[in-house]
């Protein structure tokens, strides 16, 4: 009775393809995003951490974005960690899963005030000196990917919330000309990069994306190489700037590309359905905002998943912030940016997703996540097909049976309800042998 009322209602919420969330990888059985971006023209991009890029991360990573950000891989304080040896390993290892999925590289940043190394930071500099191992740090990092890196955030956060220079190792040392100067080396060691400058708060039509505007349009009229702007987007729920179409197309309007470049949505946690909602809108209107200034090419995530965000780190109670969840479920706000890019999946409806987190010679260990979006669930059964002689020898919250090639797993008694905008997973080990291939799971 309780498993038939569930079918009963997962009959009539779902339609079509939206009915089964599998699997190959724990993700939306949706049109990926990134074949919804190339539709419109635009590219969708996260930030990524070179060593997570496997089994599902890998899989999401690779099959949902078309361009990939470094999150602090090329940062000088990675690449450069004592002055003169350099560690190349993640970038390298970054742009090469790029390469291998037909992903363009933002490369992110190459002159900041923060991240960089002590060394740098605590040595003692005259101007020249200052001036000679900026360039030359410039042309060593651009110069080693070059033709392998779409865009490069040349500089990264440069302005004060007044729009006044900020105080930083660079400014103080070179003055406000260290912009130019950077952009014209980047493109030096890079002719074919596109160059952007990149900050944060800068999303409205404000003082500082003023700043901005003005320093994007001198160096326009100067001839040094321009060739973006960079809207970091790191928003707070239910706070996405009303201008910021607006301010998009204005500097469209200067001659110069612009990239969403950091998209995450913060609330106070926990979430719930309230908060995912207009964390759907959020996502949603951004994405919008983008989509509809031809000059915006490229949204990127800071980060995809909830398991891998800067935000809990830094403001202590918030979190929740990207599209996916910390299980790889997608959220409410991954459909928002479906939605924005003309993509038509429901929104409504619980749907399981599948993946494998470990397997070594003969067994592995699997997961499988319901979430639920616009509904909730009270109890629930997932099964699916084993078709390559997999054995399921243990399950862990969840009850779980085997017969012959069909499982069926039915919640614990702690953990049936499913929340809207929720998610519950479990997990198991199973034997394999030949090849593990990754089975439809369906719900009901
Ligand atoms: O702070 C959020 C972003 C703002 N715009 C520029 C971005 O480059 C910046 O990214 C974040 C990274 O996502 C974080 O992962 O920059 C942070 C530093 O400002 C990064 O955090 C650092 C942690 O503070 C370090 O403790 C840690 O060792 O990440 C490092 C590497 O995991």
């Amino acid at each position: 009775m309780r498993s038939l009322r569930t079918g009963l209602s997962l009959a009539a919420l779902f339609t079509g393809a939206v009915m089964l969330f599998a699997a190959p990888a724990a993700h939306a059985a949706d049109t990926p995003l990134r074949d919804l971006a190339a539709a419109k023209g635009k590219v969708i991009g996260t930030a990524v951490t070179g060593s997570k890029l496997t089994g599902t991360y890998g899989d999401i990573a690779g099959s949902q974005f078309s361009s990939l950000t470094p999150g602090n891989a090329m940062k000088w304080e990675t690449v450069e960690p004592t002055q003169g040896s350099f560690n190349w390993s993640e970038a390298d290892q970054i742009v090469a899963f790029a390469q291998a999925h037909n992903q363009q590289v933002r490369g992110h940043t190459l002159v900041w005030h923060s991240q960089n190394p002590s060394w740098l930071t605590n040595g003692t500099w005259t101007s020249a000196q200052l001036s000679s191992l900026l360039q030359n740090h410039i042309s060593t990092e651009v110069g080693r990917y070059k033709g392998e890196i779409t865009a490069w955030d040349v500089v990264n956060e440069p302005f004060n919330e007044d729009g006044s220079y900020r105080s930083t190792l660079w400014y103080n040392g070179l003055g406000a000309n260290y912009i130019a100067q950077a952009l014209t080396w980047a493109h030096a060691a890079d002719p074919a990069a596109k160059l952007y400058i990149n900050d944060y708060n800068v999303e409205g039509v404000n003082a500082k994306s003023t700043a901005l505007y003005n320093l994007v349009k001198s160096l326009k009229a100067a001839g040094v190489p321009i060739d973006g702007v960079g809207i970091q987007a790191h928003l707070v729920l239910g706070q996405v700037p009303a201008t910021l179409q607006q301010n998009i197309q204005r500097f469209a309007d200067l001659g110069v590309d612009v990239a969403i470049t950091e998209l995450d949505v913060r609330m106070a946690l926990p979430a719930d359905s309230t908060k995912l909602a207009q964390q759907k809108a959020d996502f949603k209107s951004v994405v919008a905002a983008c989509a509809a200034v031809t000059r915006c090419v490229n949204v990127t995530v800071w980060g995809f998943t909830d398991a891998d965000s800067w935000v809990p780190g830094t403001f202590p109670g918030y979190g929740a912030a990207t599209p996916y969840d910390e299980n790889y479920a997608p959220k409410p706000a991954y459909y928002g940016i479906a939605e924005a890019l003309g993509g038509t999946q429901s929104t409504t409806g619980c749907a399981a997703t599948y993946s494998v987190t470990s397997q070594w010679n003969t067994g592995f260990t699997g997961q499988v996540t319901i979430a639920c979006s616009g509904t909730a669930l009270s109890s629930w059964r997932a099964s699916w097909t084993y078709g390559a002689g997999q054995q399921l020898t243990q399950a862990w919250n969840a009850t779980c049976t085997q017969s012959g090639t069909a499982v069926t797993c039915t919640n614990a008694t702690y953990n049936g309800t499913v929340p809207d905008g929720g998610s519950v997973s479990f997990g198991f080990n199973a034997s394999w042998t030949g090849s593990n291939p990754v089975p439809v799971v369906t719900l009901g």
